[in-house]
């Protein structure tokens, strides 16, 4: 069993259905558990401003799928619930699951990157994965503790 977080990140339609469902469709994956979910925030965007703010939250789950299995189960239901991909990078989006961890494993390829590339220097990352895992040390061993200090909520509120 592995233990791993997930970011969500959804800015279009309807964003905290979007993410209860899929909450329940990562349930629904095999031998997986669900085993934390952090509030829900509201966060200002990320990259080009004209675009409404996100809803963004972290989930822990323990589950017996590899980095590369688990990558295509949460794309396909991103792609379920309405995801079309577009090229541009930073862009709104009805779903984003990105695998933030998993275990302590370092892992960089084409397709994934583990830990994920950005996550200590993103506050709607960073404060979520905090209420849920306050002791968690990533495998460089920086406490998320530590890295808390360095970025500000910026405006961040509970959705
Ligand atoms: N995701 C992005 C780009 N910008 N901004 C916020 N606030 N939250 C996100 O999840 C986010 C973003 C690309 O995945
Ligand atoms: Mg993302
Ligand atoms: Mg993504």
């Amino acid at each position: 069993m592995a233990i791993v977080f997930i970011a969500l990140g959804a800015n279009l339609g309807d964003p905290s259905s979007q993410a209860n469902d899929a909450i329940e469709a990562i349930k629904t994956l095999t031998s997986t558990q669900v085993l934390q979910v952090s509030p829900f925030y509201r966060s200002k965007p990320l990259g080009p401003q004209d675009q409404p703010d996100y809803l963004n939250a972290v989930l822990k789950i323990e589950t017996t799928l590899l980095p590369l299995e688990l990558l295509s189960a949460v794309q396909e239901i991103e792609k379920n619930l309405g995801r079309v991909r577009k090229s541009n990078r930073w862009g709104p989006r009805t779903l984003d699951l990105d695998i933030l961890l998993y275990d302590d494993l370092i892992l960089t390829s084409e397709i994934l990157t583990i830990p994920h590339y950005d996550m200590k220097n993103r506050e709607f990352v960073l404060y979520p994965l905090f209420d849920i895992a306050p002791e968690l040390v990533l495998p460089d061993k920086q406490r998320i503790s530590d890295l808390l200090q360095k970025v500000p909520m910026n405006n961040m509120v509970r959705w």
